[in-house]
């Protein structure tokens, strides 16, 4: 029988949660349901029926390149050609390792893991190891993986206790995450006089991109580095998104803060499931099998995943990459403001380096309240109005677009044209 986007869904929900792997492609965010791809190339993605989209997920924000790159394909195959996996060190997670500190100094020493989740819960072990401090301090807004720890939210009022974001998090796991508002360094400051010696370390996405996007005020990321600094609590850039995404040395080499620990994933896995945590040798020394701090992965390294991840860093030191990418997303922006603007829609653009987010909302947005006001029933029937026409944006109000190295002139003028169209039908 033919398969349609209709019967991949109907079966998939049959034996799969929800129908997907992960919450946010189910569409619940946008309404309707989602389709199934057949092939990605480029900016481009096929549903199993043939239609063609431009595509700004990008499996959230991995493919920087776009589909299939050529030469990390290649490299992909090439590795395959040896095997798959094999429990060994291979000289591949040496190289990448490499790689990866050459590019972002504040990183002397790495470890891979397979998810994000897994990068981020082992750096907050770490540095509750490090500092003998069980309290950890993230922003409103922020997403840092499907940790215990990581699943909670703020409490009423300043650095009250942490209530459990999901079900299964034991309250006594939640109390010990506090969570402030983004680009709020008054917040964090006291926050830091009342608790700063109980602090294990500050979490946060430097350019935020898990609500929207939101970019970081001038002198909030060196405000936390000095705050940490002073109370002694390591400072953790999650650079999961922003990791190779917004310069080849990260939001860290592009703002000039130095952490004391970084997470990355998706980019350095080239498609392929590859995380890592690291940072200076004083930290990183205490992780096993060197020191007390016990993190494993059967599949942590995978030789596939470090010749993609390779492949796609080589491509990446391409003269001249990163400022297309900042060009077209910038022409992008302004686009979508113009159009709004002679449309009469109240529109802001969020954009840090190629992540951007339209928020249907008046004025600027600089932290996750501001971002929940926007509207985002209009953006569920903004989706659809673009989907429509063959415009894949991210299926949440609450996602940051991805422009890739793949996405040219033809992709933003036919994504600008199908805006316009969208607007009149969304009023
Ligand atoms: P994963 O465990 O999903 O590989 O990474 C978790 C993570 C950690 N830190 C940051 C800053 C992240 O953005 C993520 C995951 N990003 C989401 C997209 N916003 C993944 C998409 C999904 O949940 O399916």
């Amino acid at each position: 029988m033919k398969q349609t986007n209709a019967r991949c869904w109907s079966e998939a929900q049959k034996y799969l949660v929800g129908g997907v792997n992960s919450p946010v492609r189910s569409f619940r965010g946008v309404g309707g349901r989602p389709f199934f791809v057949r092939r990605g190339q480029g900016p481009y993605l096929w549903d199993v029926e043939g239609k063609r989209y431009v595509d700004y997920v990008g499996s959230w924000g991995a493919l920087i390149l776009g589909h299939r790159p050529p030469s990390v394909i290649a490299a992909a195959q090439k590795a395959l050609q040896r095997g798959t996996i094999f429990g060994t060190p291979t000289p591949d997670e040496t190289e990448l390792a490499k790689e990866i500190s050459c590019a972002i100094p504040s990183i002397e020493q790495v470890r891979f893991v397979s998810s994000g989740t897994e990068a981020v819960m082992s750096a907050v072990r770490l540095a509750r190891a490090v500092t003998g401090r069980t309290k950890i301090v993230k922003f409103d807004g922020g997403y840092h993986g499907h940790s215990d720890a990581l699943l909670s939210k703020a409490g009423s009022g300043l650095a009250t206790l942490g209530l459990p974001a999901s079900a299964g998090v034991p309250k006594a796991v939640a109390r010990d995450t506090l969570t402030v508002g983004y680009n709020d360094l008054s917040a964090v400051r006291k926050l830091f006089a009342r608790e700063g010696r109980k602090i294990a370390c500050l979490l946060v996405e430097p350019a935020g991109a898990n609500i929207g996007v939101l970019s970081p005020e001038p002198g909030f990321l060196k405000g936390l580095r000095a705050i940490t600094r002073k109370y002694g609590a390591l400072l953790i850039f999650d650079e999961v998104i922003t990791g190779f995404r917004l310069s080849y040395g990260g939001a860290q080499r592009l703002y000039g803060v130095k952490p004391d620990l970084t997470t990355l994933g998706k980019i350095i896995g080239g498609g392929f499931p590859a995380a890592a945590y690291g940072g200076p040798r004083k930290f990183m020394k205490q992780v096993a099998p060197l020191g007390p701090v016990y993190q494993a992965g059967t599949l942590s390294g995978h030789p596939v995943a470090m010749a993609a991840g390779l492949a796609t860093l080589k491509a990446l030191r391409k003269p001249g990459l990163y400022a297309q990418l900042e060009k077209n997303a910038q022409t992008l922006k302004k686009g979508l403001e113009k159009i709004s603007r002679e449309a009469g829609v109240a529109v802001t653009v969020c954009r840090a380096g190629s992540l951007l987010t339209l928020f249907f909302i008046k004025g600027s947005v600089r932290d996750a309240a501001g971002a929940r006001r926007a509207d985002a029933k209009k953006y569920a029937r903004y989706f659809q109005a673009m989907l429509t026409q063959g415009i894949y944006l991210p299926p949440s109000a609450y996602e940051a677009w991805f422009v890739s190295a793949a996405h040219g002139k033809k992709e933003i003028e036919m994504t600008l044209n199908a805006h316009k169209k969208a607007l009149q039908g969304i009023r």
